[in-house]
């Protein structure tokens, strides 16, 4: 009896363990049909993903090129802005009023009437305060005669109270400024445009004393400031042209009289060029930064440096070091406003007497 219990809980534990046997044999199998589904699915989920990095990164791209295209756009509204307020002031000379002083053009036929040069000298003004004083009040090219030197200036007769000579201009990069010393002392570029009057010219205009230099300045997204210095005055080339000037006041910051630092200051410092280095850096700091200018250790403006879009350019990586000039820092820089490495859309000197 007790053999015959023996032998059927055998049995019933033979049965028990096959079904067990079964049932994880299928559990297993749909496990790995599982791990299989995820595995795939993993597969598809990371192709995926570098996709989309992919799409990504030239999404990146697109969007600085987008970036690039707006401030160019912005630039271009400006000086159309610019180009339309100058030619709105124009309807009134097509009029063509009857006792205007002549520009340059109808001064040359008066010369033509008139047989001696020394009778018309004289009735050529000096500068562009003497035309306004003539009753001109457009602005535009002019001719003027001081000390027996006749040259064309761009007169700025209807902006800040009128007056001004300009004597130096900077917007679209299409002069090139990295000039030798007779091009800065004789001057060059286009008046409608770029240019640099002369040092001569400016000297001459100036050193009689009692001028104001005023300054104007604008970044690329329209901001303006200005600094206007009184005293200003160029000396003679025996002097290499050093810079005088004045009483600061404006809203760019000081430059001349650079705050921060003696040795970064223009004032009372001889005018350099790449080929007439007149600087106190060991350096040639004209020919580095590509301008002429009245460098000092080197400096803390640089208004006829390089016109550079996309600003600001470079890492703003290097010390203000006596000495060592910003070799990146080439474009047209005034420190106390911008700091470094921003070079400016758009600049203007211009002078008159007080
Ligand atoms: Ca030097």
């Amino acid at each position: 009896m007790a053999a015959i219990v023996v032998i059927c809980t055998v049995l019933i534990y033979a049965v028990f363990f096959a079904q067990c046997q079964v049932y994880v044999f299928e559990n297993i199998e749909e496990h790995e049909q599982r791990i299989s589904i995820l595995e795939s699915s993993t597969a598809n989920a990371t192709t995926c993903c570098s996709t989309l990095k992919k799409e990504n990164g030239l999404l990146k791209n697109q969007n600085q090129q987008l970036m690039t295209m707006m401030q160019n756009l912005s630039l271009q509204v400006l000086l159309l802005q610019q180009k339309v307020d100058s030619l709105t002031a124009v309807p009134s000379t097509p009029l063509a009023p009857p006792t205007p002083p002549p520009p340059m053009t109808t001064v040359s036929t008066q010369q033509t009437t008139t047989p001696s040069t020394t009778t018309t000298a004289p009735t050529i003004p000096r500068d562009c305060a003497d035309w306004a004083a003539k009753g001109e009040t457009l602005s535009g090219e002019f001719e003027i005669n001081i000390e027996g030197t006749t040259k064309q200036v761009y007169c700025d007769l209807d902006h800040d109270g009128g007056r001004w000579t300009v004597i130096q201009r900077r917007r679209d990069a299409s002069v090139d400024f990295n000039r030798n010393w007779t091009d800065y002392r004789d001057g060059f570029g286009d008046m409608n445009s770029e240019f640099w009057l002369g040092n001569e010219i400016i000297h001459k205009l100036t050193s009689a004393g009692n001028n104001v230099l005023n300054i104007k300045l604008m970044d690329w997204t329209g901001n303006i400031v200005y600094a206007q210095y009184s005293g200003f005055s160029l000396d003679g080339e025996s002097k290499d042209y050093t810079l005088h000037v004045g009483t600061y006041s404006g809203t760019a910051g000081d430059s001349f009289n650079y705050p921060q630092s003696s040795l970064l200051s223009h004032y009372n410092h001889r005018f350099s060029t790449p080929d007439h280095d007149r600087d106190n850096s060991f350096m040639n700091c004209a020919q580095i930064l590509k301008s002429g200018w009245w460098f000092n250790s080197c400096y803390s403006s640089n208004l006829n440096g390089d016109f550079l879009k996309g600003v600001p350019y470079g890492p703003k990586t290097n010390g203000e070091v006596p000495g060592q000039p910003t070799l990146e820092g080439t474009g047209i820089e005034w420190y106390p406003w911008k700091q470094k490495q921003y070079s400016m859309a758009h600049v203007e000197m211009k002078i008159r007497p007080v």
